[in-house]
């Protein structure tokens, strides 16, 4: 069997991490897992980690390191047939220390947006709470305002995405990150893209991929 292939895409809150990962999926097959997303989920059924989750995300922390290994971890161990991108996980060293521990990355996109762009882009973000898509009132406006494409229901502002929790987020990213960054750095996985439009980067990081992902092998890979 041809080896499998892991990436994991980093950022700052809004810097394009879910609307790239979304591209990447659909352009070469591989399973996105977005760790913001799952952690909704569980606040959405209501699992004891969800609970928990739900209460530091309201201030615009990050969920600590346990809960989000813990719900993690497990998910990935299922995947162990398929090539994925992980979006959102590692956030922090301890969390890239425990991935480390079960798999080899071959690739890190790490997403370099200035601070206003993303301010701007975040106060206009709302979003589909039971599917998670995104829409942004000038990048992707939804057909009718207000409303879900797909289902017509309405579109809510997440609780982080409000201004108080958002700067929080943003200040506490920086931080967090550097060891990560610098970690992937030493290791020689790590690719920086830097611009104010996800439209811009695209064709850079689809470039990237396609030299080191074999044409034909990811559909083949992560055929669910
Ligand atoms: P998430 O869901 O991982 P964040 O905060 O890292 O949340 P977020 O906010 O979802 O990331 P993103 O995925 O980087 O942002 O960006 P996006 O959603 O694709 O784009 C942002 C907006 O900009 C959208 O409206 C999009 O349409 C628009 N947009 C994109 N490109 C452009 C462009 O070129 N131009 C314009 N004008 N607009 C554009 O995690 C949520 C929370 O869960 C917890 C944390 O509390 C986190 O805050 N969490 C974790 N906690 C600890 N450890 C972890 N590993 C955690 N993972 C999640």
């Amino acid at each position: 069997m041809s080896k499998l292939f892991r990436a994991v895409i980093m950022g700052p809150p809004g810097s394009g991490k879910g609307t790239i990962s979304e591209r990447i999926a659909h352009s070469f097959g591989l399973k996105h897992i977005s760790s913001g997303d799952f952690v909704r989920e569980n606040i959405s059924a209501n699992t004891e980690a969800g609970v928990l989750a739900k209460t530091y995300i309201k201030k615009g922390l990050l969920v600590p390191d346990h809960v989000m290994t813990r719900l993690l971890l497990p998910r990935l161990e299922e995947m162990t047939k398929y090539s994925w991108l992980l979006d959102g996980f590692p956030r922090t060293l301890a969390q890239a220390d425990a991935l480390n521990s079960i798999c080899d990355l071959d690739v890190v996109i790490n997403l370099n947006i200035p601070l206003e762009t993303l301010k701007e882009r975040l106060r206009h973000r709302w979003t589909h709470p039971s599917s998670g898509r995104v829409y942004n009132m000038y990048f992707n406006p939804p057909r009718i305002q207000g409303l879900d494409d797909i289902t017509g229901e309405q579109l809510i502002q997440q609780e982080d995405d409000r201004p108080e929790a958002l700067v929080a987020r943003l200040r506490h990213y920086k931080d967090i990150a550097k060891p990560v960054i610098d970690l992937y750095k030493a290791k020689s996985i790590l690719y920086t893209f830097s611009d104010t439009e996800t439209d811009r980067i695209w064709p850079n990081i689809s470039t990237l991929l396609s030299t080191k992902i074999p044409i034909g092998q990811s559909d083949a890979r992560c055929a669910s």
